[in-house]
C-alpha cells in the first residue's frame, strides 16, 4: 500500500491550528531551535523486517492480520511508516528470511519508497531445511570446525546480498552458548568463535562495519559465548578497525547500567550500532521506551555527550535499529510508538545544557546535575517532533492518522485475513 500524499496533508490541515499553538509555547523555551530540528529531521531509526508481523514467545504465536508475507510487503510496510513519521528511511533485513529473488526489483521498490537498506543480519541459530550440519551446538563457536565452517559461509553470504542491495554493515549476533556446567571450555568457546569471525572480516568490503552483537543469555541459560559489552569489545578489538560492539538494550542483566557501558565503548571508539526496545526483566522486546523512558534519556545523554566529543554524525555515525518483536499490539502501531519515544529521548537529551553540567559535575554539584538531566527529561517535547515531522512532509500525528484511516484495514483487504509474516 502506498500511501496518497493527500491523506497526510488532509490530516495536516486539521492538527495545524492545535499543533501549532503547542510549538510555539515551546519554541519560546529553547535555545538553538532550528538546529535541534533540523538534527531531529536528519535522525532516522531502522526497521527491522521481523518486527512487521506479530512475534512469537516459545509458547505459541498469535498472528496479526494483514502481515506482510514476501519482502516487497515488507518494504511497503517500512515505506508507510516512513511517510507517515519521515523517521524510518531504512529496513534491516535477515537472511535467510528475506532473501531477495530479484535485487533490482526490491532495490527499485525501496528507492520509490525513500528507503535505504541498513546493516543485514545472519542467522545461525535455526537451522534451514537444506543445511548439512546442525546449529545445535552453537555455530561459530562450534567444535566441529565443518560447523564452523558452514555458519562461516552463511554470513559471507549474507554479505554478498548485502553489497548488492547497498548495505553497509553486518550484525552477527550468536545465539551460541551452553546451558550446563561443563558442557562446553569457555577458552575454546571463545576462540573458535574468534577465528570463525576473522575469517567473516576478511570477507567484509572495505566500506563495510561488523557490528559483534552480545547478549546476557537465552536461548542458552548457564554461558553465553558473547555474553557482554567486554566479550563482545575483546572480540572487536581483537578483530580490527572496522568491527565494532552493537548495543541490545534488552541483552543486559536486571539493572544493568547501560548509560555507562555506551559511555566507555564510546571512548573507545567501539560502539557501532544500537538496538532499541525495552523490557522489565530481560530480552523482553517491548516498545522502546514503554518501561523505562529515563533510562532510555541518560543513554542518548551520553550518546550526544561521546558523539559530540568525537565530532560524530549523529544521524549517521552510528548504526540505529529497533530490534522487538513481540505478540501484542499491531506491529506497525507499535512500531510508530518505539519510533517516537527514540526521537523523543534523542530530543531532551538535545536540551541538555551541557557546559553547565560538565561545571557541576567539576564541583561536585550532585543537586544542580540531577536537576540540569531531570528538566531535560521532564520537558514535553512532543510538539518539537511534530513540527519535524511536518517539515518533512509527513504526519503530524501518525499514529492517529493510522488509526483514523484504517490503514490495517486496508492492509488486510489487500493481503487477506491470515497473511502472516516470516520471521520469529
Ligand atoms: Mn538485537
Amino acid at each position: 500500500m502506498i500511501l496518497d500524499k493527500q491523506i497526510i496533508e488532509r490530516h495536516n490541515n486539521d492538527l495545524m491550528g492545535q499543533h501549532n499553538k503547542k510549538f510555539q509555547l515551546l519554541a519560546e523555551e529553547i535555545s538553538g531551535l532550528n538546529e535541534i530540528l533540523n538534527k531531529l529531521q536528519r535522525f532516522q531509526i531502522a526497521i527491522p523486517s521481523w518486527a512487521l508481523g506479530t512475534g512469537g514467545t516459545r509458547f505459541g504465536r498469535f498472528s496479526g492480520r494483514g502481515e506482510p508475507a514476501t519482502l516487497e510487503q515488507k518494504l511497503e510496510d517500512v515505506g508507510l511508516l516512513h511517510a507517515l513519521n519521515g523517521s524510518s528511511g531504512a529496513i534491516s533485513l535477515h537472511i535467510p528470511w528475506d532473501i531477495p529473488r530479484d535485487v533490482q526489483h526490491i532495490k527499485q521498490l525501496a528507492t520509490d519508497l525513500s528507503l535505504s537498506f541498513d546493516a543485514v543480519n545472519s542467522n545461525t541459530f535455526q537451522d534451514q531445511p537444506q543445511q548439512k550440519y546442525s546449529y545445535k551446538y552453537g555455530s561459530l563457536h562450534h567444535v566441529d570446525p565443518r560447523v564452523r565452517q558452514q555458519a562461516v559461509e552463511h554470513n559471507i553470504e549474507v554479505m554478498q546480498y548485502g553489497v548488492e542491495l547497498g548495505s553497509k554493515a553486518l550484525t552477527i549476533w550468536l545465539a551460541d552458548g551452553s546451558s550446563f556446567p561443563g558442557q562446553l571450555n569457555f577458552r575454546d568457546s571463545f576462540l573458535n568463535t574468534l577465528s570463525s569471525m576473522e575469517e567473516i572480516y576478511k570477507h567484509l568490503p572495505a566500506d563495510w562495519k561488523l557490528f559483534v552483537e552480545y547478549k546476557a543469555f537465552e536461548p542458552f541459560f548457564y554461558s553465553t559465548t558473547i555474553g557482554d559489552w567486554g566479550q563482545s569489545l575483546l572480540l572487536a578489538n581483537k578483530l580490527g578497525p572496522k568491527a565494532y560492539t552493537l548495543v541490545d538494550l534488552g541483552h543486559h542483566l536486571p539493572n544493568a547500567n547501560i548509560e555507562q557501558i555506551v559511555s566507555l565503548l564510546m571512548m573507545e571508539g567501539k560502539l557501532g550500532g544500537f538496538h532499541f526496545n525495552d523490557s522489565k526483566y530481560a530480552d523482553d522486546d517491548l516498545t522502546a521506551g514503554c518501561i523505562k523512558p529515563y533510562q532510555l534519556f541518560l543513554i542518548f545523554n551520553e550518546l550526544i555527550d561521546g558523539m559530540d566529543l568525537r565530532g560524530i554524525d549523529h544521524a549517521t555515525g552510528l548504526g540505529w535499529m529497533i530490534d522487538a518483536s513481540h505478540n501484542m499490539k499491531d506491529p506497525l502501531l507499535d512500531l510508530l510508538q518505539s519510533v517516537e519515544a527514540i526521537k523523543i529521548a534523542y530530543a531532551q537529551a538535545l536540551l541538555v545544557d551541557r557546559v553547565a553540567l560538565r561545571k557541576a559535575q567539576h564541583e561536585n554539584d550532585i543537586i544542580t546535575a540531577q536537576e540540569i538531566l531531570q528538566g531535560a527529561f521532564r520537558t514535553d517535547v512532543r510538539p518539537l517532533l511534530a513540527e519535524a515531522r511536518y517539515r518533512e512532509g509527513a504526519a503530524i500525528n501518525p499514529l492517529q492518522l493510522f488509526q483514523k484511516e484504517s490503514l490495517r484495514e486496508e492492509l488486510v483487504r489487500e493481503r487477506g485475513e491470515h497473511s502472516v509474516g516470516t520471521g520469529l
